[in-house]
């Protein structure tokens, strides 16, 4: 019988830990495969159950409720008593903590620090980079000398401690530690290899594949070609040295901006916001039928078809998204005046972004608002003529289903 469910969006190391620690402990736990994140862990019913938004959540069948990977996986080693996987002394239980803590404590926020940019989860700055990396190598050191006169992390067996610490350094192997990487840490590598090769651990995680090119970070594209618009005229000022094309990590604070001109449009028939309210609130073939019944194409809106410019270098799903959702997370200013969908469609190492836009007005040029995102460059942004045809392929992306060019959509990012 199972002893609980234990909530995430799937391939979450952190999910494994847990997992792990339950077929150790030969224990049965439901993963809930219905679980939205963003969508199910913001609903008033689940922050009353668990008290927060974060994930993995754990609600055992007699209603024990767990947050926190840690507290979870430490749960479950518990469940059982003669358990191999804790200490068998005060001792070993502390050494098996200190590991524990010193993965979540240490490494997993360096690690994090190094990799969430990249992803698109938070800003890319590469002075911070070159510090995390330099205080992840500084914790792997750690690791690094006591694991070269041991095999395990505590005692001579796996416990806690080596599952925690796998599974905390899991997207590191996987993603950022090239060969080149490991070469300084030969024996933290020889014990993460022999942890994630543990018939118990691939059970829950499959083969584990090492890092063959680290990720890297990719500054949004820009063309060249493209004229900038030239800045107000400022009194002058003492030469500046010439700046080359700024790198997003070297963003600063931007000025206020003054408000838009398209403040200054007659107000449309068909304000934006009741559009937004449509689309979150009612299932998206009620709202696409209320919203071509209303929106007005002629002056209030148009419609922009938008295209990732290098889809051939797009790999995994999930880095795509993670791709649009950088897009929709610097398009701040633009919040008053349009709303997009973005889906990714295809499979892993062959898939797309694309999506569209509506935008407030009907120029031949797209808003400023939007042209101002560090991430515009990086897409093609086609004004459309929205007939019958057109309209069915806006209602498959706003509704992030069937197919684009022959591809099911298999995900998206919505900006409203
Ligand atoms: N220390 C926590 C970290 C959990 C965490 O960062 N969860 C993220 C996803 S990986 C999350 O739920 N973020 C959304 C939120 O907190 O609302 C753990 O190990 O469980």
């Amino acid at each position: 019988m199972s002893v609980g469910t234990i909530y995430s969006y799937p391939q979450n190391p952190r999910v494994f830990k847990a997992l792990v620690v339950a077929k150790y402990n030969g224990l049965e736990v439901k993963v809930d495969d219905s679980f939205e994140m963003g969508k199910t862990n913001t609903t008033a019913e689940w922050i009353a159950k668990f008290g927060a938004s974060q994930i993995p959540a754990f609600e055992g069948t007699d209603g024990t409720i767990i947050i926190e990977s840690g507290a979870i996986a430490y749960y479950l080693a518990h469940l059982k008593s003669d358990s191999t996987l804790i200490g068998r002394s005060n001792t070993e239980e502390t050494y098996i903590q200190q590991w524990v803590q010193f993965v979540d404590c240490q490494i997993v926020p360096s690690l994090s620090g190094w990799l969430y940019p990249i992803l698109g989860y938070s800003t890319y700055n590469k002075v911070f980079e070159t510090q995390v990396i330099e205080r992840l190598q500084h914790h792997l050191k750690t690791l690094e000398r006591h694991l070269t006169k041991k095999t395990y992390l505590v005692g001579e067996r796996v416990t806690l401690a080596d599952i925690a610490g796998a599974t905390g350094l899991y997207h590191g192997y996987k993603l950022l530690f090239d060969a080149e990487f490991r070469k300084s840490f030969p024996a933290v590598t020889r014990w993460f290899t022999t942890i994630v090769n543990q018939s118990n651990f691939k059970a829950v995680a499959g083969d584990f594949v090492f890092c063959e090119n680290a990720l890297k970070y990719t500054a949004p594209k820009k063309e060249s070609t493209k004229e900038k618009k030239p800045k107000e005229e400022k009194p002058k000022e003492a030469p500046k040295p010439k700046a080359k094309e700024p790198e997003p990590e070297e963003e600063v604070q931007e000025a206020p901006k003054p408000k838009s001109k398209l403040d200054l449009l007659p107000p449309a028939k068909m304000p934006l916001d009741e559009w937004k309210r449509q689309y979150s609130n009612n299932d998206t073939p009620v709202a696409m039928k209320w919203l071509w019944e209303n929106i007005d194409l002629t002056t209030d809106y148009s419609i922009w078809k938008v295209d990732y410019k290098y889809n051939d270098e797009l790999t995994k799903l999930y880095m795509s998204n993670n791709l649009a959702g950088g897009l929709m997370n610097r398009l701040e200013r633009a919040r008053k005046y349009a709303f997009g969908c973005l889906v990714v469609a295809g499979e892993d190492n062959a898939n797309i972004i694309t999506g569209y836009f509506i935008v407030r007005g009907n120029a031949e040029e797209m808003i400023e608002e939007i042209t101002d995102a560090a991430d515009y460059e990086s897409y093609t942004w086609i004004k459309v003529n929205v007939d019958e045809e057109e309209k069915k392929k806006i209602d498959q992306v706003f509704a992030w289903e069937g197919s684009v060019d022959g591809k099911p959509i298999q995900d998206g990012k919505v900006f409203k």
